[in-house]
């Protein structure tokens, strides 16, 4: 009996000192383990009288039990310890997310025009056909509307104001920033979203654009093009090259679509692959679209409430996206990848 008392004062006191878990998974080991202290008192029955066996062995079971309990009750009560009040266990880190890349050169653009006194707008980007296309002098029938091939929104169509649509490109703003302010100078940059059923290397159904719209008196196309080149050096450096195209748009004139020299394939329209000389798929020809252009039609001022005799004006619309992959220094080769929710691609920005 004495010996049972003596193991489990000496189990007792070893209980009181320990540390960490694997201390009392040491500690179960030492006395339950196969080599243990409990093990090694049971090896001994034989050497035990037959008449005090049985107590021996109850004895060795009750410490048993005893050992087993303490241990389970130390765990239990060891577990709510460090789980309540361990302050030293490290925090669980907040994973943090970034800024689209769209968002990181929106930014920059409105940066780009602030200087030079051009202030943000937002217009809606469910829009009625009457400021997409008939306020910016183009009729119903004008082959020039099926460009844009429209998503139409179920809505009750207004008879002045047409069916609703989402908005295929930023010049519908022109109108609305004419009418709220009336009276020039008018200096807008418009960002939002556009919408057209296109799929390829260099479209998507969903993309935006920003609108710069410059209206005042004697404003002339020197105006213009002075502000595409100053955002072309202040976006993309001194070194990358634009060049303007004679066009056709219905709501400027003259009209400009603008390129710039394409970075995938260093401006020369070609690709080596394994050997082959392949045609860029992104430009095709060493340059690439980047937006339309041109002095705004007297008609689209007479629509916005301003008098064509005394102000004029100059536009431009220019996607974001394709902006954005001309960057210096990268190369991508497929707008889609923008909004393929590729995280190891978005990490990189
Ligand atoms: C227009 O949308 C005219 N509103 C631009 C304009 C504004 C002209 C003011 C004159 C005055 P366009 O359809 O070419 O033009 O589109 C302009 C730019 O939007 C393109 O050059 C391209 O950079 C971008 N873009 C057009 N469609 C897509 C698309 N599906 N995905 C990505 N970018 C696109």
């Amino acid at each position: 009996m004495q010996q049972f008392d003596t193991i489990k004062s000496q189990f007792e006191e070893e209980l009181g000192k320990l540390n960490s878990l694997q201390d009392l998974e040491n500690l179960r080991i030492k006395y339950l383990g196969k080599k243990g202290v409990l093990k090694k008192l049971l090896e001994g029955i034989s050497q035990i009288s037959k008449i005090e066996r049985k107590e021996f062995g109850q004895n060795i079971n009750a410490l048993k039990k005893h050992i087993e309990t303490s241990l389970k009750d130390y765990k239990l009560n060891f577990s709510k310890e460090k789980s309540f009040f361990d302050i030293t266990i490290p925090g669980t880190r907040i994973k943090r997310g970034s800024l689209h890349m769209v968002t990181l050169a929106i930014n920059e653009i409105i940066e780009i025009f602030k200087p030079l006194g051009f202030i943000r707008m937002s217009y809606p980007e469910v829009e009625w056909e009457y400021f997409a296309f008939d306020a910016l002098n183009m009729p119903k029938d004008h082959p020039a509307r099926d460009d844009f091939e429209q998503f139409f929104v179920k809505f009750q169509p207004n008879p002045e104001m047409g069916k609703m649509i989402l908005s295929p490109h930023t010049s519908s703003g022109q109108i609305r920033e004419m009418r709220r302010v009336k009276k020039p100078p008018i200096r807008m940059i418009n960002v939002a979203k556009c919408y057209r059923p296109n799929w390829d290397t260099t479209h998507t159904p969903m993309f935006h654009q920003f609108e710069g719209l410059c209206i005042d008196k004697g404003i002339n196309i020197t105006n213009l093009k002075g502000t595409i080149n100053y955002f072309v050096k202040s976006f993309f450096g001194p070194t990358r090259k634009i060049r303007l195209r004679p066009y056709h748009f219905q709501f400027t004139e003259p009209s400009f679509e603008f390129d710039i020299s394409c970075n995938v394939c260093g401006g020369t329209g070609k690709i080596e692959n394994n050997g082959h000389t392949e045609k860029c798929k992104v430009c095709k020809s060493g340059w690439l679209e980047l937006g339309g252009a041109g002095m705004v039609h007297p008609n689209v001022l007479r629509a916005g409430g301003i008098d064509p005799e005394l102000y004029s004006g100059w536009a431009f619309g220019i996607g974001i996206e394709r902006i954005f992959m001309m960057k210096e220094g990268l190369s991508l080769d497929d707008i889609r990848v923008l909004y393929s929710s590729n995280i190891k691609f978005l990490k990189q920005f």
